[in-house]
């Protein structure tokens, strides 16, 4: 970080945190860490913790994580929110998770908003008849072949058993019901919902299909969600280059590519934060290996199209997938050294989710931006630190009636997809099998790396040092751009992407032009800049 531009960071970091009472600052304070990169001097940093009640939070909630987030972009499983209705219609397609029925008969139900609707009866009375009759309905118009029943805060506090309502109807009706234990309140954030959702799909869903594909290169991807058509140019992108897509984890996704996941050679991950407990159960069950790939970014795109490949070590793929990066290459090359020109040296901030605040910046970096702050809302100390971290066993507390699911080789379905040999000759050329990269070693040293980031905190660090471009989700966007700076939604894309892929970066680069180049943000006055502070007197004891 060039000091004559940028504050000193350690100065930042007790601006942020100086206003707290003490105690809300030593919890900070950990949570807020200036960027070593190198792994010796990395320092720690404090994540997964509950946040202090009274800050104002980016988080969501563990429903939001299970139901909204992982099982979301399934059009045919149909999804049952048991509870109030604005807990289902929050989570019905805010997200811009989009699908394709490959035919027009296809099922698709993402575009019903299903719920229980919970009422104060229910909650005295209990809710498990009126979720029976709910699954009854939903069976009786749309014959789906599977029900997935979502738990939100009260039926935890009621203590309805959507698990014995499941198999009750499954039993009853002949197609596969499942439940989940995804009270909002579990854990300390949506982390705890991709949990369960990863737990509940290993167990009622994955290795349910054992027909075989005669490909041969098969993979699936994990931790896709087709947020504005990524997962689109991704199909794409990998057909051309004759890779068999099995299943996608979750967008664009079908119940029976789930179900047939397991018959894949290769698990590839994009989100490694939502979905690595499914990448490990699948390991360790049928023997499927697991890589992490990143497909935002050109040179990330390029550089996952080939790590795939190396796995397969097949010369006629190697050479498809250098054709098809050569001809990408080709188109994004024409469009990012001009915008480039213009973008080079302007500074970009991220705050967002549990991996999109590590991978966009890859997207800035190739146009010459430079992340000065970056947090996640979510992720753990693996993601940030690139390195296995045990579970603190105190944050675990929180969450502690999250399953860990033992899981056991299967001795007729566990095929080594490749034997430990040939295993250890590409872990010698350097290929990463279940690589823990995280953020911060790709980072600079000296930005800042902040966990969890309050409303607070984010205004104090626009104010400090005005980036080109603040990143977040919807809840900060107005707020951000009232300041007089650009808020890109990296949840949703606002109402652009797709970001992914080559064809993605093309679009983004021009999107992030448009944003940081635009002379409207310099006609808006901060309230710091329009009106004198007014310092509130309190009424004291
Ligand atoms: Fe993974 Fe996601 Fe993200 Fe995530 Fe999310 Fe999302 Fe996100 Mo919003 S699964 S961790 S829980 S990449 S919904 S598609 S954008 S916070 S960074
Ligand atoms: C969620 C979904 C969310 C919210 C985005 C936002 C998404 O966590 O419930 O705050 O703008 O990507 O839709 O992360």
């Amino acid at each position: 970080i060039d000091k004559a531009r940028f504050p000193v960071p350690a100065e930042v970091k007790e601006e942020l945190i100086k206003k707290y009472p003490s105690k809300v600052a030593r919890k900070r304070t950990k949570q807020i860490v200036i960027n070593h990169p190198d792994p010796e001097s990395m320092p720690e940093i404090g994540a997964n913790v509950r946040t202090v009640p009274g800050i104002i939070t980016q988080r969501g909630c563990t429903y939001a994580g299970c139901k909204g987030v992982v099982l979301g972009p399934t059009r045919d499983i149909l999804n049952i929110t048991h509870g109030p209705i604005g807990c289902g219609f929050y989570s019905w397609l805010t997200r811009r998770n989009q699908t394709r029925p490959p035919e027009e008969t296809d099922e698709n139900f993402m575009t019903y908003c299903f719920s229980t609707d919970m009422q104060e009866d229910d909650i005295v009375f209990g809710g498990e008849k009126k979720l029976k009759q709910a699954v009854q309905e939903a069976f009786d118009i749309f014959h789906p072949k599977a029900i997935g029943i979502f738990s939100t805060c009260p039926v935890g506090l009621i203590g309805d058993d959507v698990h014995a309502v499941a198999r009750e109807m499954k039993e009853k009706l002949g197609i596969n019901v499942f439940g989940f234990s995804c009270e909002g309140y579990k854990g300390v954030s949506q982390s705890a919902g991709h949990h369960i959702a990863n737990n509940q799909l290993f167990k009622h869903v994955i290795g349910n299909d054992d027909t075989p594909h005669p490909e041969k290169f098969k993979i699936n991807l994990l931790g896709e969600y087709n947020i504005g058509g990524d997962a689109f140019v991704l199909e794409d992108l990998l057909e051309r280059c004759g890779i068999k897509l099995v299943a996608t984890f979750s967008g664009n996704s079908s119940y029976d590519a789930f179900a047939n996941s397991h018959t894949a050679d290769l698990n590839a991950i994009m989100c490694h934060r939502s979905i690595n407990y499914v990448a490990e159960m699948m390991e360790e069950k049928y023997g499927i290996p697991w890589i992490k790939v990143n497909f935002i970014g050109a040179e990330s795109s390029a550089k996952s199209l080939r790590k795939i490949a190396a796995y397969f070590e097949d010369a006629e793929l190697m050479e498809r997938v250098e054709q098809v990066i050569a001809e990408e290459m080709a188109k994004v090359e024409e469009v990012r050294s001009e915008i480039r020109s213009r973008c080079e040296g302007k500074t970009a901030m991220l705050f967002v989710g549990g991996s999109r605040a590590h991978h966009y910046q890859d997207l800035f970096r190739e146009i010459g931006m430079k992340v000065v702050a970056a947090g996640y809302e979510f992720a753990h100390r693996d993601d940030y630190e690139g390195r296995r971290v045990l579970p603190n066993i105190k944050v675990d507390a929180d969450s502690r009636n999250i399953e860990q699911l033992t899981v056991e080789p299967d001795p007729e379905r566990y095929r080594p997809r490749k034997t430990e040999a040939e295993r250890q000759r590409l872990k010698e050329q350097g290929f990463e099998f279940s690589d823990y990269e995280g953020m911060m070693s790709e980072m600079e040293r000296e930005s800042l790396v902040i966990d969890d980031i309050s409303h607070y905190e984010s205004e104090k660090l626009i104010e400090i040092y005005k980036p080109a471009v603040f990143c977040a989700g919807i809840k900060e966007k107005y707020a951000v751009q009232k300041m007089g700076v650009p808020c890109k939604q990296l949840h949703s894309y606002d109402y652009g992407g797709p970001y992914a892929g080559f064809e993605g970066a093309i679009n983004f680069y021009k999107e992030i032009d448009r944003l940081v180049n635009s002379k409207i943000w310099g006609y808006i006055q901060a309230p710091w800049q329009k009106n004198p502070e007014i310092t509130a007197t309190y009424a004291v004891k």
